[in-house]
């Protein structure tokens, strides 16, 4: 796998980090900037619209709901990194805690060939840095391609990352993952180098079940057989538990989901009052997800002017942001087993409340090995 040369810019902007922090020397600087690409799929003009309709749709509809891709402002990004560290929060914890006793095995069941890192939804990359180390470990350079939906978490990450490992090259992606997976370009060729893909965090808790599998498959279209994933899933367990977790003592949670409206005031000229709504999350047992909504304390109207759009609420009425699934063991190898992965190893933390499953490709019929 090469990268792909600059001048297809079809891809997006491509820009070079910023300058970089005080006490480097200018060739440190050049040496960094030379092994990092970024890839910027969401043009600003593009996102405003993409969001604009999504917004607009969303609240036109019955019930009423927005999209949880849309938390991710710089703000939003920094509220949730500061969700990972309440008590509440078990996930990240938990996850962390697999990363750092068993990396060294995660990427030894990948095999022994040289590994080219992918990650759908980085984020603050904290937790890769155990699986950076332990393929660093192993071979003497790597490639590490993050996607994110936040421009801004990726360039802080990537920064961090190289000054890290002198070793590491980074090809980023700010992109939502359709459009980053639609533009990943590995090389045809055979160099014998796997892709270990990475899907953390219980990221895949926003999908729908459907959603969850029509995801997994179009990553499958991107890696060959013998290609890994590693996916992170929160496991069903006790509602009061779950429950806590997404609506916390310090109301954090209550402040990353309210955010969401106070974006709406910043980017589209909205007047949303963000005391007229309560924070809600209730786990749905049935279905196995923890539901978010905001709900409206009272009859209000609420004017978008970019939008031209006047929005009523009841009291009571609700408007939906997240859904957050969970899982089993029985699921999750029946996820793989849909998606042309196999599923080759569970590790969970010690309190067994969360699961990293590598999932290994397997061939598929029809010839739909990595384009
Ligand atoms: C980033 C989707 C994994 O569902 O746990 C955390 C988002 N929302 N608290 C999750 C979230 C409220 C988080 N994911």
């Amino acid at each position: 796998m090469t990268q792909s040369p600059p001048h297809r810019s079809e891809m997006g902007r491509i820009f070079r980090m910023p300058l970089p922090a005080a006490r480097d020397t200018e060739d440190d600087e050049a040496a960094r900037n030379e092994r990092l690409r970024i890839h910027n799929l969401v043009r600003p003009e593009i996102i405003h619209s993409a969001f604009a309709d999504d917004v607009h749709q969303g609240l036109s509809s019955s019930p009423k709901r927005l999209l949880p891709k849309y938390f991710y402002d710089e703000l939003g990004s920094q509220l949730f990194d500061a969700i990972c560290l309440l008590p509440e929060y078990y996930l990240t914890r938990a996850e962390n805690e697999i990363l750092a006793r068993s990396a060294a095995e995660i990427v030894s069941a990948v095999g022994n060939s040289p590994v080219s890192l992918l990650e759908m939804g980085s984020g603050s990359a904290v937790k890769t840095r155990r699986i950076i180390e332990a393929l660093l470990a192993r071979q003497q350079s790597l490639l590490y391609l993050p996607v994110d939906i936040s421009a801004s978490a990726l360039e802080t990450s990537a920064r961090v990352l190289l000054q890290s490992y002198p070793s590491l090259s980074i090809e980023a992606y700010a992109s939502d993952y359709d459009t980053a997976l639609a533009h990943m370009n590995f090389d045809a060729e055979e160099d014998g180098t796997h892709v270990l893909a990475l899907f953390l965090g219980s990221n895949i808790g926003n999908f729908g079940r459907d959603e969850a599998r029509t995801f997994l498959r179009s990553l499958r279209a991107v890696l060959r057989a013998g290609d890994a994933l590693l996916l992170g899933a929160d496991l069903k367990k006790n509602p009061a538990v779950l429950e806590a977790a997404y609506d916390d003592a310090l109301g954090i949670t209550a402040a990353f989901n309210l955010n969401l409206l106070a974006r709406i005031n910043r980017e589209m000229d909205a007047d949303f009052d963000l005391r007229a709504f309560k924070h809600v999350a209730v786990y749905n047992e049935k279905i196995g997800r923890i539901e978010v909504y905001l709900e409206s304390r009272r009859t209000q109207r609420i004017q978008i002017r970019k939008l031209e759009m006047i929005v009523t609420l009841e009291a009571g009425e609700r408007i939906h942001t997240e859904n957050s699934y969970k899982y089993d063991m029985t699921e999750l190898i029946e996820l793989a087993a849909q998606t042309g992965f196999t599923r080759a190893q569970t590790w969970f933390d010690a309190a067994e409340q969360f699961s990293s499953n590598l999932f290994v490709a397997v061939e598929t019929k029809g010839g739909t090995e990595r384009r």
